[in-house]
C-alpha cells in the first residue's frame, strides 16, 4: 500500500506484526540524499521527506507573506510621494512586493498547500512574516532608508535563495533578487539626494537610519546559536549562508554606503577589526526582537487588521470571478453538446 510514510503494514499481515520496511523508501530517500548531495534541484512532483516539505511551506509561505505585509510601511507613502517622479516609482515597487508575493504563493503551492490555508494561517496570527514590517514609516525619509536598508538586507538574504535546493523557490528568486536590486538603489538615491538637500532634510535622513538600522539587523534571525531551523535548512541546501554570516556580510557591505551617502550608522561599538577581516558591530536586542516576531511590535496589530480587511474586502471580486467562470463553463458545454 502506498503512503506518505511507506511504512505501514500490509492488509493480509497479522495484526500486531512488526511493520515490514517498503524497499521502495530507503531507495526513495537514497534519490532524495544523493541529488541534494550532488547540488541538484529537487521538483515539485519529485519525492522529498515531509520534514523537507514542511519546511519549505514555512519558509516559502513566511516569505511571501513578508513581501505582501511589506507593501504596507511604503504603501502609506503613495499619496504623499513629495513629487510625481517619486510617486511613480514607488507605486512600482510597491507593486513589485506584491508580485513577489504571488511568485512565492505559486511555488508554496506546488507543494501542496493553498493559498487559502496560507492565508488563513497568516490572518489567524499562526504564520510569521518578517519582524521589520512591523515598524512604522513616519517620514518620507523612512520610504528611501526601506529602500536602502530593508532591501539590502533582503537582497543579501536572498541572492544565496537562488541555490535553494528547491526548484521553484530558486526560480523565483532570481527574478526577485533583481527587482529588489532596483529597489536598493532607487532608495539609495532618494537618500542621496536629501543629502544634498537642506540641514532638515539631512537630519530627517539621519533620524530614519537611526530607527532602521538596529530592526534591520535583526531580520537576518536570531543567533546561529538559537536558530532551531539553521542546520537542518543548510544540511537540505535550502538555506546556504548562516544567519550571523549573512548579517556579517551585510554590516560590512552597509559601511562604505553609508560613508558615501554622509549618515552615521547608530553603533559605538561599530569599527573595522583588522585580524577578523570584518567590522566589529555591537549587541542586538533580542528581547524586542522576539516581542515583534510574536505579534507584540509597533504596528503588528494594524497590519494584520489592514491584511484582513483587504481580504473581506475583496471577497465579492473572487466569488464574481468564479461566477464568471461557472458561467462561461456551463456556456461551453451547451454549446458543445
Ligand atoms: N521575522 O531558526 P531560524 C523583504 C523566525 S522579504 C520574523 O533562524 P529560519 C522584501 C523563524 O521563522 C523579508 N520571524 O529560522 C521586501 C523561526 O520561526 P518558525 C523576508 C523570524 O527559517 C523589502 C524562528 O524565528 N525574507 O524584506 C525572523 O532558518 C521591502 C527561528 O529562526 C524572507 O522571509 C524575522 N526577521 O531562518 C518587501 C527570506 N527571523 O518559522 C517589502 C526567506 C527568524 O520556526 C519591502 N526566509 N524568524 O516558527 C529565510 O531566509 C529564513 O526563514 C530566515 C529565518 C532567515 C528569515
Amino acid at each position: 500500500m502506498y503512503t506518505q510514510s511507506f511504512n505501514v503494514p500490509d492488509a493480509d499481515a497479522p495484526s500486531g506484526a512488526p511493520l515490514k520496511a517498503v524497499p521502495h523508501d530507503t531507495a526513495l530517500q537514497a534519490h532524495f540524499d544523493a541529488v541534494i548531495d550532488a547540488d541538484g534541484k529537487i521538483e515539485p512532483r519529485d519525492w522529498m521527506p515531509e520534514a523537507y516539505r514542511k519546511t519549505l511551506v514555512r519558509q516559502i509561505s513566511q516569505h511571501a507573506h513578508s513581501e505582501i505585509v511589506g507593501m504596507l510601511p511604503e504603501g502609506n507613502w503613495i499619496s504623499r510621494a513629495p513629487s510625481l517622479k517619486r510617486k511613480a516609482i514607488l507605486v512600482a515597487k510597491v507593486q513589485d512586493e506584491g508580485g513577489h508575493g504571488l511568485y512565492l504563493y505559486s511555488a508554496a503551492e506546488t507543494l501542496g498547500t493553498s493559498r487559502d490555508q496560507m492565508f488563513d494561517a497568516l490572518h489567524s496570527g499562526k504564520a510569521k512574516y518578517s519582524s521589520i514590517f512591523n515598524y512604522p514609516t513616519l517620514t518620507w525619509a523612512d520610504v528611501g532608508v526601506v529602500g536602502w536598508l530593508v532591501d539590502g538586507a533582503a537582497i543579501m538574504n536572498q541572492i544565496p535563495l537562488c541555490r535553494c535546493s528547491f526548484g521553484p523557490y530558486a526560480r523565483a528568486m532570481i527574478r526577485v533578487c533583481k527587482e529588489e536590486s532596483f529597489h536598493q538603489r532607487q532608495g539609495f538615491e532618494s537618500l542621496m539626494t536629501m543629502m544634498q538637500g537642506t540641514a532638515e532634510q539631512k537630519a530627517m535622513v539621519q533620524d530614519a537610519v537611526n530607527r532602521w538600522w538596529w530592526k534591520c539587523l535583526a531580520m537576518f534571525g536570531p543567533p546561529d546559536a538559537d536558530s532551531p531551523n539553521s542546520v537542518q535548512g543548510m544540511r537540505w541546501g535550502i538555506k546556504r549562508i548562516s544567519n550571523d554570516d549573512l548579517r556579517q556580510k551585510f554590516v560590512d557591505a552597509t559601511v562604505p554606503q553609508a560613508e558615501v551617502l554622509g549618515v552615521t550608522l547608530p553603533d559605538p561599538e561599530l569599527k573595522w577589526n583588522e585580524a577578523r577581516g570584518h567590522h566589529d558591530y555591537g549587541q542586538i536586542d533580542w528581547d524586542e526582537f522576539w516581542a515583534v516576531v510574536n505579534g507584540d511590535g509597533p504596528c503588528n496589530r494594524e497590519r494584520l487588521a489592514t491584511r484582513v480587511k483587504a481580504r473581506n474586502d475583496g471577497a465579492w471580486v473572487r466569488e464574481a470571478a468564479l461566477a464568471h467562470a461557472r458561467k462561461q463553463q456551463q456556456r461551453a458545454m451547451k454549446e458543445a453538446a
